[in-house]
């Protein structure tokens, strides 16, 4: 079964339970990135990433906001472990930016790079709060950009040695490792559609991206196995997306969507093989000429836990040449729907259903449940966690310094309802990350957005728990859904 289907959407059941009881050792934690939250891009021996690069682009990223001093959590480390205590999180998600450990990607190890996530990680022990670090969160080295990027396989080799050095320099400490996050906005959206760094507009260099990205995540579950000294786990994060098909041709178009987002990852890393409706799909574009000998057997690699971001659905039909919404936009580039150079298949996203969070996306806590019962009807032995979830609306702080934020709270509470739901029918799911930690650099939305349990004021870089942190922080300490 994919995580498709083709009935639309009848409105979200209320999934608005209190009380519900989590399996005991359940994982409450919260997650953050480095680029979105670190600052400090010149300190320490930092080498540039394609964000920095991107986001001193004229016109990538809102008002020309960049990560130079996002949240300065690398300075106000100590602090925001402080706040995580307060919350009483069980496990934080980090991720270690890749140039601060090899400023050009390769080659040349920068310890004070290492250092850096060595004290954040014995601080998160001191505190009782396991470390689950990602590898890589979007901010590839420039260097290795200059010289093709995700679209080339030397980046693949490139990502082994870094896992490589930080298995040996943290392998003893890091409870678990992700090797990706997201990879499919890594390739789709940075090599195809170019809303995120690099920016490039290529699809063939997209999927050699989606192979390169799964062949780096295999390799550096290997190398982490080999020079990890303690006992941790091993795990990557994948966006699935919840294809819902309505109108022309509907099946086909949410199976299409399956099948380039979410099955193009899962195929090789939990199957060892890339799906044949996507090769036959994308074969107008490219023959995977890219896939070598021996690489699906390397991406394979049995996972501890299978991290899950999920934030909203989609909902697509599909037209043979120009959609009616392009005709009437004049045949505009893209105006209402996708399409293969070379096919003429074009797969139209259809506006959803509000209610909606201050991104535009539609609130579907039903479309979670969904996604975990697909998945471990698809892949019933394997562990899941709930990587990211979570809003962004615009917060106003009270009179007395408060922030009220009763639409994320809402939003928070129907999702882990969801999960719930999804236990009570036998997904093993093992936990549950809230993004975000923090306010911080939304990407292309620069400050504009925040994701946030705690706010950050941009001015003065201080942190203040909304009224949805305090509500988590009392599930995070009783396992019940608080009311
Ligand atoms: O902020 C991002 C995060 O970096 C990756 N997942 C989605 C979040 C919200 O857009």
């Amino acid at each position: 079964m994919s995580i498709t289907t083709t009935t639309a959407t009848q409105g979200s059941p209320d999934y608005r339970d209190a009380g519900l009881v989590f399996p005991p050792g359940f994982t409450f934690g919260s997650a953050t990135a480095a680029y979105q939250v670190e600052g400090a891009v010149h300190e320490d021996g930092r080498g540039p990433s394609i964000w920095d690069t991107f986001s001193r682009t004229p016109g990538k990223v809102w008002n020309g906001d960049t990560g130079d001093i996002a949240c300065d959590h690398y300075h106000r480390w100590e602090n925001d472990l402080e706040l995580m205590s307060e919350l009483g999180l069980g496990a934080y998600r980090f991720s270690i930016a890749w140039p601060r450990i090899m400023p050009t990607g390769n080659g040349q190890v920068n310890q004070k790079g290492i250092d850096f996530y060595a004290r954040l990680v014995d601080g998160l022990l001191e505190r009782g709060i396991r470390p689950v670090a990602t590898l890589y969160h979007w901010d590839l080295p420039q260097t290795l950009e200059d010289s093709g990027g995700w679209a080339v396989r030397s980046t693949a080799d490139a990502f082994e040695r870094y896992a490589e050095v930080m298995g040996a320099a943290l392998g003893d400490r890091v409870h678990t490792w992700t090797t990706l996050n997201e990879p499919w906005c890594s390739a789709y959206l940075g090599y195809g559609q170019g809303g995120h760094a690099p920016g490039r507009h290529e699809p063939v260099s997209a999927l050699a991206a989606v192979h390169h990205l799964n062949l780096a995540h295999g390799r550096a579950v290997q190398a982490l196995r080999s020079t990890s000294a303690g006992d941790p786990q091993y795990s990557v994060t994948l966006n699935f997306h919840v294809a819902r098909g309505r109108g022309n041709r509907a099946a086909e178009a949410a199976r299409r969507v399956d099948a380039l987002a979410n099955r193009a990852f899962t195929g090789p890393m939990l199957r060892g093989e890339y799906p044949a409706d996507l090769l036959a799909d994308t074969a107008p574009v490219t023959d995977w000429s890219f896939v070598k000998d021996g690489d699906l057997a390397a991406i394979h690699q049995p996972l501890d836990v299978l991290g899950v971001n999920y934030y909203s659905t989609v909902t697509v039909q599909m037209w043979d040449g120009v959609s009616p919404k392009q005709q009437n936009d004049g045949h505009k580039a893209a105006g209402g729907g996708t399409a293969w150079p070379g096919s003429h298949d074009v797969v139209e996203f259809l506006e959803q259903p509000g209610p909606y969070t201050a991104m535009g996306w539609n609130i579907a806590p039903e479309g979670l449940e969904e996604l975990l019962v697909s998945l471990h009807e698809q892949f019933p032995a394997q562990p899941l966690m709930v990587t990211e979830n979570g809003a962004a609306f615009d917060d106003v702080v009270a009179a007395d310094g408060s922030v009220p934020d009763p639409e994320r709270l809402d939003y928070l509470r129907r999702h882990f309802t969801a999960a719930h739901r999804a236990i009570q029918q036998g997904v093993d799911l093992r936990g549950y990350f809230v993004w975000s930690l923090l306010d911080n650099f939304e990407w292309g939305y620069g400050y504009a957005k925040r994701f946030g349990i705690v706010r950050v004021d941009f001015d003065t870089l201080e942190r203040t728990v909304k009224d949805s942190g305090r509500w988590y922080a009392r599930l995070a300490r009783t396992g019940v859904l608080p009311a």
